[in-house]
């Protein structure tokens, strides 16, 4: 009896029976023979090669936590924060009010005679305007600081009675009349008035035909005049106020 293998084999069987020895299903060796003892084991054959690398491992466990890191850069800067309180009330300021000098002051006299009936009469003959805020060209004195001002007028007349008051903002203010008596007169009026800024003030002819200023550089002049008493301390303040910013 045979033992068929596809590789190389040696079959060792019981007392008496055949040994077979086939390569690939080729006979090669048959035999027969006795049981003899048997032999000791051979030495332990030489390492074999290395073998392939084996299939990764499981994921290990979470190793303990890192060494704290160092600090870090400064951030950006952070939004702006809320308005904060008001603060506590400041030490009592020191008034330079005295550095401040406001100067409004004028005269004016006039080159023509009779002006024309209830409207401002023109005193084109400047003789002093500190400020500029009389106007030559239509009459007005424009106050540029609140304040309380003097205004007065001397007018000569001739030949016609004389119907003359000051108007401010145009209302008259004062009135005055004088009757020609067949010389030259002299009609005056003169008047303390708070001003605003921007308010306006002027002469003019109230009353039909009497408008007798008569004009003669050989003998009178007829003028006008104003200017700033004191100007008003709260907006004095005002101004030592911004003055200090
Ligand atoms: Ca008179």
């Amino acid at each position: 009896m045979c033992y068929a293998r596809n590789s190389l084999a040696k079959f060792r069987k019981p007392h008496h029976q055949k040994i077979c020895l086939q390569r690939d299903g080729i006979l090669l060796i048959t035999a027969t023979h006795e049981n003899g003892l048997r032999g000791k084991a051979g030495p332990i054959g030489p390492a074999g090669e290395k073998g392939d690398q084996g299939e990764t491992g499981k994921k290990g466990p979470i190793g303990p936590g890192g060494d704290k890191g160092d600090v870090g850069p400064i951030g950006l800067p952070g939004p702006k924060g809320d308005r904060g309180n008001q603060g506590d009330r400041g030490a009592p300021g020191i008034c330079r009010c005295g550095s401040i000098v406001l100067k409004s002051a004028f005269s004016v006299g006039i080159t023509t005679s009779y002006p024309e009936e209830r409207l401002p009469i023109v005193f084109n003959k400047v003789l002093f305007n500190e400020g500029e805020h009389y106007n030559p060209s239509t009459g007005k004195f424009i106050c540029a600081f609140p304040g309380i001002y003097y205004f007065s007028y001397d007018i000569t007349l001739a030949n016609k009675h004389l119907a003359i008051g000051l108007v401010h903002n145009g209302q008259f203010k004062i009135k005055t009349f004088d009757a020609n008596t067949g010389n030259h007169d002299v009609a005056s009026g003169s008047t303390v008035i708070y001003l605003q800024p921007e308010d306006e003030v002027w002469l003019e002819i109230f009353f039909t035909d009497q408008n007798g200023l008569f004009s003669d550089p050989s003998w009178a002049d007829s003028l006008f005049s104003g200017f700033l008493l004191y100007v008003d301390t709260d907006y004095l303040d005002s101004l030592s106020e911004e003055d200090e910013l």
